[in-house]
């Protein structure tokens, strides 16, 4: 086996469906060629002939898969602090929208910025994500709806890719909000949004999955199926803010058209839980969203579990319903408001949150032939990391292997 670095000493949290729920190998160890994991195993199993490969004594640490942020609208410019006050006076997240504010207000002001401005505003933000080891993060537009304002943030997004050592995965998400150019008219936005901006995004390359928001102040389920039917025809896998302040059926939706993820789902009833069920559609859990928002209508987290769907957890980091930059406190909310367990909780960060981007096959659990994007922490046990608040016990992350 040619292999160039050996982690040795290690604790192994796999993510893999195991012996426990971390799928834990104690003590393990992980061979890495090039960019990928060459072997992983218990050290007992260690195989010889590794004599040239770089050693790397862990000392007992735990290692786990990268974390994979899959829900972000990072890229943006501006910042709603006032409607964090409006709100605290008692404004709701819906009013503000229908007065203007709310996701249009970020529009304004990333329409405003260039493509450099976006990224240099940007890049602070995605440190803060891979100082808590996330190796791989989603980033959606949807700040822009106008095709040369779509296509800005997601060359921004692909900028901030090459500009640190992270796996960006881009999603075009123009089905976001009615910009006011089109007030009055969201079926000819929605013919943009499956026609042209589409089109032109597609062709540049700067489009890995499709998004929209299917809800009272976003689009109808009509509406959406439009926009999927077009990425779909276009080769692209699908996803969909469903179910976040009411119950539009978006989820059944999504599903029926074999989307990647549900996301959000506080309103998801059983219905739309069988169905992504049957599809093996992703539910991805925002709990910072639920926070912020000071949500109380939880997501059928139990209901879930029963069907056996996949429980994937992300940041959903952006400016409006949710400023938060720390997947580690992502994980502890998960706990603390969804009821997840720890190992749910991590489960959620890196096996399920990489099926949610359609990229299982490269990330999320640490095994032979994935990328060796591995985040290395200073605890006693995986738990931890759900555990305590604004702490990061993260001593190393190794990406593609480096
Ligand atoms: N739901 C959300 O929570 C984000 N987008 C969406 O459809 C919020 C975006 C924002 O308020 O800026
Ligand atoms: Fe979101």
């Amino acid at each position: 086996m040619k292999v160039d670095r050996v982690l040795v000493d290690a604790r192994l949290a796999t993510m893999r469906p195991g012996a426990d729920a971390y799928g834990s190998v104690v003590p393990g160890a992980v061979a890495i060629a090039g960019e990928r994991i060459a072997w992983a195993g218990p050290m007992a199993d260690l195989p010889t002939g590794l004599d040239g490969a770089e050693r790397i004594a862990l000392e007992g640490r735990w290692v786990t898969p990268g974390l994979v942020d899959c829900h972000t609208h990072l890229v943006y410019t501006g910042d709603r602090a006032h409607e964090f006050e409006l709100r605290l006076e008692g404004a709701t997240y819906e009013e503000l929208s229908r007065a203007g504010g709310g996701i249009m207000s970020t529009v304004r002001a990333t329409r405003a910025a260039t493509e450099p401005e976006l990224v240099a505003a940007s890049l602070p933000r995605l440190d803060a994500l891979i100082a808590e080891g996330a190796t791989t993060v989603e980033i959606k537009s949807g700040y822009g709806l106008a095709v040369e304002h779509e296509a800005k943030m997601l060359r921004a997004a692909r900028a901030l890719g090459r500009a640190r050592p992270v796996t960006v995965r881009t999603t075009l998400l123009a089905a976001h909000a009615l910009p006011p150019e089109h007030a009055g008219e969201a079926d000819r936005y929605i013919d943009l949004c499956a026609g042209p901006i589409l089109d032109a995004v597609a062709a540049e390359g700067l489009v890995d999955a499709v998004d929209a928001f299917c809800d009272t102040i976003g689009f109808t389920r009509a509406q959406t199926e439009r926009v999927f039917a077009a990425a779909r025809a276009r080769g692209l896998p699908v996803k969909l803010h469903a179910e976040q302040l009411s119950n539009q059926g978006g989820a059944a939706l999504a599903a029926g058209m074999g989307a990647l993820s549900a996301d959000h789902l506080e309103y998801l009833d059983e219905e739309g839980v069988a169905a992504m069920a049957r599809s093996g559609t992703v539910a991805v859990l925002l709990p910072g969203a639920f926070y912020f928002l000071r949500d109380t209508h939880h997501p059928p987290v139990d209901l879930l579990r029963r069907h056996g769907v996949a429980m994937a957890i992300s940041t959903d980091l952006n400016p409006g319903s949710s400023p938060l930059h720390s997947p580690l406190l992502t994980m502890n909310m998960a706990c603390t408001l969804f009821r997840l367990t720890p190992a749910e909780a991590l489960a959620g960060m890196t096996r399920h949150a990489a099926r949610a981007l359609g990229i299982a096959a490269d990330a999320g659990t640490i095994a032979a032939g994935k990328r060796a994007d591995l985040a290395i922490w200073d605890i006693e046990r995986p738990g931890e990391l759900a555990y305590r608040i604004a702490w990061n016990p993260l001593h190393r992350r190794l990406w593609g292997g480096r």
